[in-house]
């Protein structure tokens, strides 16, 4: 483990810990009380771990400063944080005294821990993966500094309402927020509107430059990001948009007040709101003003800290810098980063373009063409038109390259353009993002090898070395050491301590599967999960989950291409089996599906309203509910996933095949020893070749096989093939779910029956019931089941984030 020298004066001992949590809540805060319940103890013990993280801190960046090594960048539009505290303790080594001081004040740290509100400043997987990979860099020593938006409100808060989805803000920051340190040293002017100006400069040279624009400051927000015990905490800068003065004294001196107050809520509405679309949503102008703001915020950010070593000479820039995109998000980092080394530094095009292509890394993370972002060549001349210039002169030459490898090949040109023509041209993102780096990676095997194949095949025969796969991990700090405090004391026990920075450890649990005594203590620990599960879903579902029974878990966005459908259609199967008193090998099972549609996808806002209509009727009717719950849990967020997720048996990751490009839930699913119900998609083939058929349900099409058999796919004739799925849709159809709303749910009825069914549901039906009663089987073989839960965390070491981000380090940033 990479670690500072210096050691850290502030200590953990119970005594000095006790003295400081007091003095915050006094001193700090103003509290002359000490009541147990007070709102004040999260911030005073808060601030307590902060102090401890800040001279940490402090080394960090000395040390930074100090060896002048390269640096690599993380640009990502989400960071999907969750909360804090509890992680810093867990880095820090803190959990005695933070404990024994905060019961000194009649206080349980846990009780403190889960006051804090989650930093949902991310959609989902792509986010949170950001979040595993600041943990991993921290905790590996590497110099990586995250950039992102500090959004005002994040996720959405997600209730029901008569069982639909119902969004309302997410002001997390309105009790103040401890993790943040503003840095108004580090404010930058960011450009909108306004044009090009051409003009020759001192040494005759022609030069441009963008005038007229509107001008909105950037304010730096940073977050301290621990290393796992190694004394080191990297940072993540959020910006802040604020509106400059110097455009409000213009207009008040105009005389119109009101327009200049309008100006600066225009100005400050950048980063007010996450965008709540996991796939892209276009043509929405202030999303492209959050992404330019990003990217040129950040690219400014580096510059200056440059310039003020080394001046003006930008000879070594590119080795000592690595942008890494978080998708094509923030993508206009490639032209922005043209602009800044052409228009303020006075690069000429070839240097600026060769330090862009050698600092410039980008990773897709979907396979969904419709999901490729693409903004209007109108929309980025009005409000970024020197970067619209310079992407057109990207692209031109980009294209004399193609010219001049197939020759003749219009078609392809065509292709392969940054610019899509038509009656409303669009700038491709990705195309740019790919012409503009040196690395193109997707995050698991098969999808990086779709790319090739498929979305990006042209640009892979152009240029088949830039691109490559870094199949995707999770930190197993937060994903088990932290949420599974009972598994990891067991691993502590038997294999040691190393695993929590060392995943490959867990391999010696192979050793423990026919441990008798081992596998009781495994299988009461998944209990008392399971309980603590069980205590959540009643709190908040008001429904009983039996710990007896085998708990079936759906956690993620809700998507078409995801399946939740496929998941409740087996629910009603199962539902429909039971009241027709077919209950042979059926057994008791609680199945909990939990996750956000975006406000705008109503298909995904329907199946979110039948699942809590099916959970209605199943849980309400007295034969079924013995054997069958299923709930709809609200405002899935990620810490919720850490109580969900260590109390999972079964782990549904049931995407069309080829749609998921990996899916970072399993891999947290598996590392707590539950077992995977999944299609040959995404990691997920990576996790079945690491755990073995034996111990995963695999069904469903492959991506070969999708092809062909959608050309000859009847959903219809399969529906009237099979007796079970023919009911199922018969329930359906007749209203079983919707007595007092008749045809709600007609669009879903369509979505299957839809002879073009682009999500192959009625034609993996049949398989998933059939895997799924394996899974039922397998579960009441409690000895069996036990032997695979613990090959499954044993197998997982692979998918720890550690992992994925050495390959980075080792592969594209070339900083190990
Ligand atoms: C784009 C433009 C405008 C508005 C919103 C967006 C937008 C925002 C978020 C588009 C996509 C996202 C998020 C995508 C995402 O989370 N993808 C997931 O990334 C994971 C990490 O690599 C993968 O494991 C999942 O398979 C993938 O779906």
């Amino acid at each position: 483990m990479a670690s500072s020298k210096r050691e850290p004066s502030l200590g953990n001992e119970a005594e000095q810990v006790k003295q400081d949590l007091h003095r915050h809540y006094k001193y700090t805060l103003g509290r002359f009380d000490s009541a147990p319940n007070s709102p004040y103890m999260l911030p005073a013990i808060s601030y307590t771990v902060r102090d401890r993280l800040m001279e940490r801190w402090s080394f960090t960046a000395e040390e930074e400063q100090r060896k002048d090594t390269r640096k690599v960048f993380y640009l990502s539009l989400e960071f999907l944080l969750g909360r804090s505290l509890s992680n810093a303790i867990l880095n820090l080594d803190m959990e005695e005294p933070a404990r024994n001081a905060l019961m000194e004040f009649g206080c349980s740290l846990e009780g403190i821990e889960e006051k804090e509100k989650d930093a949902g400043l991310g959609n989902g997987g792509l986010g949170r993966l950001a979040a595993c990979f600041m943990d991993s860099c921290a905790s590996l020593g590497l110099p990586v500094v995250g950039y992102g938006i500090r959004y005002e409100y994040g996720m959405f808060h997600q209730s029901l309402h008569s069982g639909r989805q119902v969004e309302q803000p997410d002001h997390w920051l309105i009790d103040g927020n401890v993790w943040e340190i503003e840095r108004p040293d580090h404010t930058r002017t960011v450009k909108f509107y306004g044009y090009t100006e051409f003009y020759i400069n001192d040494s005759g040279k022609q030069c441009a430059r963008w005038v007229g624009t509107q001008n909105v400051l950037a304010v730096a927000y940073d977050m301290p990001i621990p290393g796992y015990r190694n004394n080191r905490v990297n940072t993540l800068r959020l910006w802040k948009a604020a509106a400059s003065d110097e455009f409000n004294l213009q207009e008040f001196n105009e005389g119109d007040y009101s327009d200049a107050v309008a100006q600066k809520n225009l100005a400050e509405q950048i980063t007010m709101v996450l965008y709540p679309n996991d796939a892209s949503e276009s043509g929405k102008e202030l999303r492209l003003r959050q992404q330019y703001f990003l990217a040129s915020a950040s690219l400014q950010d580096v510059i200056a800290d440059w310039v003020a070593k080394r001046g003006e000479n930008f000879d070594e820039f590119a080795n000592y810098h690595c942008f890494q995109l978080n998708d094509t998000h923030p993508t206009l980092a490639v032209a922005e980063l043209m602009r800044l080394l052409m228009d303020e530094h006075k690069l000429s095009w070839h240097s600026a373009w060769d330090i862009t292509k050698k600092t410039m890394a980008y990773t897709n993370h979907t396979l969904l063409p419709e999901a490729l972002e693409k903004w209007s060549v109108r929309l980025m001349k009005e409000l970024l038109p020197r970067l619209l210039d310079i992407i057109y002169e990207v692209n031109a030459r980009f294209l004399a390259e193609v010219a001049q490898k197939w020759p003749g090949d219009i078609a392809r040109q065509q292709r392969m353009s940054i610019i899509e023509e038509g009656p409303e041209p669009h700038v491709r993102m990705a195309y740019l993002a790919i012409v503009g780096s040196f690395s193109v990676n997707g995050v698991a095997g098969l999808h990086s090898h779709l790319l090739t194949t498929g979305l990006f095949r042209d640009f892979y025969e152009l240029w088949p070395k830039k691109f490559n796969n870094k199949t995707n991990g999770v930190t197993p700090r937060r994903w088990m050491a932290h949420c599974n405090k009972g598994l990891s004391a067991l691993l502590n026990e038997s294999i040691g301590e190393a695993w929590v920075s060392d995943l490959s450890q867990l391999g010696k649990l192979r050793a423990y599967v026919d441990d008798a005594s081992f596998c009781e203590r495994w299988l009461h620990i998944k209990r008392n999960n399971k309980v603590r599960l069980s205590n959540l879903v009643k709190q908040v579902c008001n429904v009983d989950f039996d710990p007896e029974a085998i708990f079936d878990v759906q956690v993620k966005r809700i998507h078409e291409y995801k399946r939740q459908l496929l998941n409740i259609l087996h629910v009603i199967h199962l539902y429909d089996r039971i009241t027709r008193g077919d209950v042979a090998g059926i057994k008791p099972r609680c199945v909990l599906i939990g996750g956000k549609a975006a406000p705008g996808y109503a298909l995904a806002k329907l199946i979110i309203k039948l699942a809590n209509n099916v959970a209605h009727v199943v849980n309400s009717d007295s034969k079924a509910s013995e054997y069958l719950k299923l709930v709809f849990f609200p405002n899935y967020r990620v810490s919720s996933m850490e109580i969900i997720c260590p109390g999972t048996d079964l782990s549904e990751q049931i995407s069309t095949a080829g749609k998921e490009a990996s899916g970072t839930g399993n891999m947290k699913f598996m590392m707590n020893g539950a077992l995977t119900i999944g299609t040959y998609d995404g990691a997920n083939i990576e996790i079945l070749d690491a755990v073995g058929a034996e111990h995963f349900f695999l069904f469903g099409l492959k991506v070969e096989e999708i092809g062909n058999f959608r050309i000859q796919n009847d959903p219809n004739y399969l529906i009237e093939q099979d007796e079970d799925l023919k009911r199922v849709v018969n329930l359906l159809e007749c209203g079983h779910f919707s007595m007092f709303e008749p045809g709600i749910f007609e669009p879903l009825i369509w979505a299957i029956r839809n002879p073009s069914d682009p999500w192959m549901t009625a034609a993996d039906f049949r398989s998933y019931v059939d895997s799924q009663k394996l899974a039922t089987a397998a579960f009441e073989d409690r000895n069996g089941w036990c032997k695979s839960s613990i090959i499954n965390t044993a197998s997982s070491a692979k998918f720890s984030s550690d992992r994925t981000i050495s390959e980075y380090a080792r592969d594209i940033w070339k900083i190990i």
